[in-house]
């Protein structure tokens, strides 16, 4: 018997430090699966490599069939994410760290689940990230409620920021939520 999710989830990696012939930032992104089941989830988690294990900018997205992982999409041009940082030192905790956001994700933990578009996670040479996003930036409750609950999967006492996409240039990017 399988486990149907309550939605589909799309696995997609992206290493844009990989030397390629592509144009745009988007044609780095790589789209490995599509995930309907406890089964497949369960499947694709064992066969791809551990966070830990990918190339330094390479980064993970896993997010809702239809939400391509991207600012621009409908879904995320009006939303914004809880930034996690973590320092490069917890080593392998890191792996848990991710297994349990995507466990939260698919199992839809979060109080207002369709508020939440997709997460990320980037392996950087100073620090891994795990980057929650949401749909609507300007619903404060979904927000806060979200990056509470967030907080508790990661087991993490530091306060967390909600910050919106389109903040370029990054030095003025500024915290709109904190939890
Ligand atoms: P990042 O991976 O979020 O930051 O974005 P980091 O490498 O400092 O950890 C790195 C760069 O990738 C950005 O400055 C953009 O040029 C490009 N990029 C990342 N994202 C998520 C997007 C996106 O959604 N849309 C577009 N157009 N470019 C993006």
């Amino acid at each position: 018997t399988v486990h149907p999710l309550n939605s589909s989830w799309v696995l997609w990696f992206d290493n844009p430090n990989r030397r390629t012939n592509v144009v745009t930032w988007k044609d780095h992104l790589k789209h490995i699966v599509t995930i309907k089941t406890v089964e497949d989830f369960w499947g694709v988690y064992n066969k791809v490599p551990s966070p830990l294990d990918l190339p330094h900018g390479s980064n993970y997205h896993l997010f809702r069939e239809g939400i391509e992982p991207m600012w621009e999409d409908k879904a995320n041009k009006n939303g914004g994410k809880w930034a996690c940082v973590f320092p490069r030192s917890i080593g392998e905790k890191v792996n848990e760290h991710w297994l349990h956001t995507l466990l939260a994700c698919i199992g839809e933990t979060f109080e207002v689940s369709p508020e939440v578009c997709g997460v990320v996670f980037s392996n950087r040479k100073s620090c891994f990230k795990i980057n929650l996003w949401t749909r609507t930036a300007s619903n404060k409750k979904a927000c806060e409620d979200i990056g509470r609950h967030l907080k508790s999967v990661l087991g993490i006492n530091a306060s967390l920021e909600y910050v919106l996409h389109d903040t370029a240039p990054k030095s003025e990017s500024k915290a709109m939520y904190t939890v």
